[in-house]
């Protein structure tokens, strides 16, 4: 094999394992702001509450089409957005398992939309949902030990279902969008996302998200060659489309997993897993690529083109930095637990778990209007903050929580770490309807008919 051939045989593996990164980092940034209405009993609301099939015993194996959630609110009744993915047995989302509902299947809903405590012979004037038991959901978050919420999960194909959403997906735009959100991918001139605007501006904050990296091959030990690829770069390398599709996408959520890796976009957060293989490659007899170092951010535009200024940067070691293109000295080490852009049209809070795989992780940041010819986007870098990781030789693992957060939120990561850390809790009663108790049981034939 030539050198070049080498050369071109270690940049396909390099495309081939940047695009999944960047599918990774790109798709976590998928985020929505808060849909929910009002907080009828808890006044956190941007965590989902999650639940499997486990806890709904009564209605294993019915089918998900004749599942109904309500709330109880102000004397009456309403349907609330809510889905079931189904998960299969390997643990992975599947979009069509079988139609109905097992133990691990999840049942997902928005704790703004919870509601009311009901007595137990209130329910809807539902006949069908009468037939069958129902189950009330209590909503707990153990940080707030005094607060709950309820919503009451029916069995009835007639009790019409909300036709609210808070997740919007344009694949053809390749755009997400929440009530007061939007995330563009770049499928053209780059790998990453594009753009992004906040709480219902149409404004782009974003200049784009910025990959850099440097691979060698070694040939007997001996470096013979050494290269570097970016965000545009690397296109050179891939040759699979870059068109993202998610596979589940319901009014809650967007989701996919296969039981080890995966995401989950909600209306102000997103999650994320992943493992990488970034351990040195042979790439022909004697050969091997390495990767010296990977790194990944976003860089946003001039705050005070944007509207965002003033905007700042907070992470967990203390960095209080105005994003504003003068530099400042922001630590690289220890690893962040959470890091967070605050501007004056809202921001996000970033929280990480990177496993380096035998490398060395350190942050990543830097603000300078300073004009670089040898940078992409615009290049300046504004407040372009993220992770950098050298000399990987293993699996690296990305565990990563985003939230979404308002304008004037300050410095609030701390809080948005808690949050990650302790998910909302539900607990499920199952109740019927009392008998001898309803005059609707005496109609109920003739709406069977
Ligand atoms: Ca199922
Ligand atoms: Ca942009
Ligand atoms: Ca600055
Ligand atoms: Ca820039």
């Amino acid at each position: 094999m030539t050198n070049e051939q080498t050369r071109q045989r270690g940049g396909r593996v390099v495309g081939t394992l940047v695009l999944g990164l960047v599918v990774v980092w790109l798709l976590v940034w998928g985020l929505g702001q808060a849909g929910a209405s009002t907080p009828a009993g808890l006044s956190r609301t941007q965590d989902p509450l999650v639940m499997n099939g486990a806890n709904f015993p009564a209605f294993d194996g019915v089918p998900l089409t004749e599942l109904a959630l309500y709330q109880y609110q102000a004397g009456a009744w309403q349907p609330i957005p809510f889905q079931v993915d189904e998960v299969d047995s390997s643990g992975a989302y599947v979009a069509s398992e079988d139609g109905l509902l097992d133990a691990n299947d999840e049942l997902v809903l928005m704790p703004g939309d919870l509601g009311d405590s009901v007595a137990v012979d209130n329910w809807p004037t539902d006949a069908q949902a009468r037939l069958y038991p129902r189950y009330a959901i209590t909503a707990t978050d153990s940080l707030q030990p005094g607060e709950a919420g309820w919503v009451y999960l029916y069995r009835s194909t007639t009790l019409p279902p909300s036709d609210e959403a808070y997740i919007a997906w344009d694949e053809a735009a390749q755009t997400l969008s929440g009530i007061s959100y939007t995330v563009r991918f770049e499928t053209e001139q780059f790998v990453g996302i594009a753009d992004l605007s906040l709480n219902g501006q149409v404004v782009d904050v974003l200049d784009r998200q910025k990959i850099r990296g440097q691979y060698s091959i070694l040939l007997f030990g001996q470096v013979i060659s050494t290269s570097t690829f970016n965000e545009e770069t690397v296109l050179n390398f891939i040759t699979q489309p870059l068109t993202i599709t998610l596979p589940v996408v319901g009014p809650v959520r967007a989701v996919a997993s296969d039981g080890e890796q995966g995401f989950a976009f909600y209306g102000a957060k997103a999650s994320l897993g992943l493992s990488l293989p970034l351990a040195d490659v042979d790439i022909a007899p004697f050969t091997v690529l390495h990767f010296d170092f990977v790194q990944v951010a976003l860089d946003l535009l001039d705050p005070a083109g944007t509207g965002m200024a003033p905007a700042f940067y907070y992470d967990s070691n203390g960095a209080n930095a105005a994003i504003d293109g003068v530099p400042e000295a922001v630590p690289a080490s220890p690893p962040l637990a959470w890091s967070q852009v605050a501007g004056a049209l809202g921001g996000w809070v970033n929280i990480g778990q990177i496993g380096p795989a035998n490398g060395t992780l350190t942050n990543h940041y830097r603000d300078d209007a300073t004009p670089d010819p040898n940078d992409t986007g615009d290049g300046r870098a504004y407040g372009e903050a993220g992770a950098r990781i050298a000399n990987p030789n293993g699996t690296v693992t990305f565990g990563q929580v985003l939230y979404l957060t308002p304008a004037g939120a300050g410095n609030a990561g701390a809080q948005y770490l808690l949050w990650s850390q302790n998910p909302l809790r539900g607990a499920a009663a199952l109740q019927s309807f009392p008998a001898g108790n309803d005059t609707a049981l005496t109609y109920l034939p003739f709406l069977h008919r």
